[in-house]
């Protein structure tokens, strides 16, 4: 039998239980106010409030173009639920590009591991980025300027700049909508998909769907966003069977790319 990863968190995960609006864990919260730490300006750390388990990886999260961390909160409980520990963020400004929402991302996982009240919880070698369309963006410039992080899911991801893709190396997950317009997934993430150097990754397209569903509570996103971070954020594989072989197109995914079977 295959050895069990040490950073299995949880019991062993059921499709009701990855589509459910709250996973196994009990969970606390804490408002981080402005000023807190350097970098980013403001957000809400979800957390599991047992440690019976040991520590848990990490995740920041930050919205798009002028859009306030309400966007994306959602994942806060919704993930932290699951098992790991989850920053939603707000931007400094509504406007800010997704280079420097990258470095807030990058900056506020700093602070979760370092200086914030949750450190003692977090294993700072597991962490991930999260984001909507600039903050897709900015998941995949910090995927690229931060090497060691263990995922990214990048959600109906917007950047006209793509530099950064050759440096792009961390098992990604990428989240469009068929019908946005905003951040086309035919000029956006398909090429983002297809240009990445990550051996690991994936594309799920979701019908029908405009700019907003990727960032929209519900249990699709949230079924694969959970079991790509369980996957490789802690490196649990009896996620895969969520994973691989990847879903056949139904009436919520229009279509799914994978580097299946993930190694
Ligand atoms: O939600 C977004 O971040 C949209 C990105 C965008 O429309 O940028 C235009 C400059
Ligand atoms: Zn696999």
């Amino acid at each position: 039998a295959v050895q069990a990863s040490p950073y299995e968190r949880g019991p062993a995960p059921t499709e009701a239980g990855v589509t459910a609006s709250r996973g196994p864990f009990a969970i606390s919260q804490v408002t981080v106010p402005e000023g807190s730490g350097t970098g980013f300006k403001n957000g809400t750390i979800y957390y599991p409030t047992s440690t019976a388990e040991g520590t848990f990886g990490a995740v920041a999260v930050i919205p798009g173009f002028v859009s306030p961390q309400a966007v994306i909160q959602w994942l806060g409980p919704r993930l932290a639920s699951q098992g790991f520990v989850v920053f939603t963020l707000d931007t400094f400004s509504g406007q800010d590009f997704p280079q420097d929402r990258a470095k807030q991302l990058l900056a506020a996982l700093d602070y979760l591991t370092t200086s914030s009240s949750v450190k003692n919880r977090i294993d700072p070698n597991r962490l991930a980025v999260m984001g909507h369309s600039m903050g897709g963006g900015a998941s995949l410039w910090a995927s690229a300027n931060r090497p060691s992080l263990k995922a990214a899911v990048p959600l109906a991801p917007w950047e006209v700049d793509t530099t950064w893709e050759k440096a792009d190396k961390v098992p990604t997950l990428i989240i469009g909508g068929q019908s946005d317009a905003i951040a086309p997934v035919d000029s956006m993430s398909i090429p983002f998909f297809t240009g990445i150097a990550a051996s690991e990754k994936a594309y799920l397209e979701l019908r029908n769907g405009d700019h907003f569903v990727p960032a929209a509570e519900g249990p699709v996103v949230a079924k694969y966003a959970i079991s790509w971070l369980k996957r490789f954020v802690d490196l649990d594989t009896r996620y895969d069977q969520f994973l691989c072989p990847a879903p056949a197109p139904n009436t919520n995914i229009s279509q799914y790319r994978d580097t299946c079977p993930h190694s």
